[in-house]
């Protein structure tokens, strides 16, 4: 409906400024590695694929915190950079398949596919809200903060001009919430958003959980949807390797159920598979992860609707 053909644009997000550990700017590879492109292949789509690996070109030589956050000048360069070619991707009718890389580099898809589809709606899939404000942010990482950036409630930070507050706090919702800061918890509650924790999950099962937040973000069933994925939604033991695992999350089938029940409106035009570290935890661990992240995608693209 709103996709030309059967196009997926896959954009490599190599970038780990949003956060401090090294690694997850591995990711991408490593799931094109697993064969993520050959597999979207043999679905019968055609496949194209940024690796955007000159990313470290656009580090600037001092990049000294601002208004509390770390990195600023290297995470609003690259994001900036990776918007345009998102949003470029996504005019064209394609699907934007974008591969984290640290969450901050939503700023660049939630901006480029929004651009592309003004009416889009948000699906965010995390342990962690990440809608703190500079102010408010306690780490200082840049991935706990896109989404203030993107709804407008952060405004005012020079590095971020470019961000606009594309995304309405009515068309965001989210499932698998179980590591919240106080501030976020509050903004959460004063502006009503749609927010599932764990333990909505467990009360209402997946179904019903992804179904009420499409019955409010997207109510009859007719805007694009982007679905934000951050792997350590994922409990733990399905996948290790991430920098802020938290206990007590999604199970396997409960993660890709959220990604096939988007597939199956037809209206996904957008996924991020983010936050994948292969760095971290044992070789066994992060081919766990690499393999779920993988099929994930393949999910979202409709590889299990019969
Ligand atoms: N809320 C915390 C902060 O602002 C933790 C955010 C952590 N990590 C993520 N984001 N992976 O989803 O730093
Ligand atoms: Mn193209
Ligand atoms: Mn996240
Ligand atoms: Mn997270």
């Amino acid at each position: 409906k709103f996709l030309s053909g059967k196009q997926v644009a896959v954009i490599g997000a190599p970038f780990n400024g949003g956060q401090p550990q090294a690694g997850v700017e591995q990711g991408p590879l490593r799931l094109v590695e697993f064969g993520l492109a050959n597999q979207l292949e043999e679905m019968g789509y055609n496949v194209s694929y940024e690796p955007n690996d000159d990313l470290d070109s656009l580090k600037p030589a001092e990049d000294p915190v601002v208004q509390n956050l770390k990195n600023p000048k290297f995470v609003s360069r690259v994001t900036q950079k990776l918007a345009g070619q998102i949003e470029q991707h996504a005019k064209q009718g394609e699907f934007v398949l974008t591969l984290g890389g640290d969450h901050s580099v939503a700023l660049a898809t939630v901006s480029g596919v929004f651009a592309a589809h003004p009416n889009a709606c948000l699906l965010w899939i995390d342990a962690h809200a990440d809608i703190n404000t500079p102010e408010a942010t306690e780490s200082g990482n840049v991935h706990g903060c896109p989404l203030s950036f993107l709804t407008g409630l952060s405004q005012g930070h020079p590095e971020f001009a470019w961000v606009k507050p594309i995304l309405d706090l009515g068309r965001l919702a989210y499932i698998g919430l179980r590591d919240i800061d106080n501030f976020e918890k509050k903004t959460l509650r004063e502006h009503n958003i749609m927010a599932l924790s764990m333990h909505h999950v467990d009360k209402w099962g997946i179904g019903k959980c992804v179904e009420m937040c499409l019955d409010r973000i997207n109510p009859n069933r007719d805007l694009p949807i982007h679905l934000s994925f951050d792997v350590d939604a994922l409990d733990p033991t399905v996948a290790p390797s991430t920098g802020t695992p938290v206990r007590g999350g999604l199970t396997f089938r409960e993660g890709h159920y959220i990604c096939e029940a988007l597939a199956e409106t037809g209206l996904l035009v957008a996924a991020d598979i983010m936050e994948v570290n292969p760095s971290l935890e044992s070789d066994e661990a992060v081919f766990k992860t690499v393999q779920v992240g993988c099929s994930l995608a393949r999910c979202c693209l409709g590889e299990s609707l019969l």
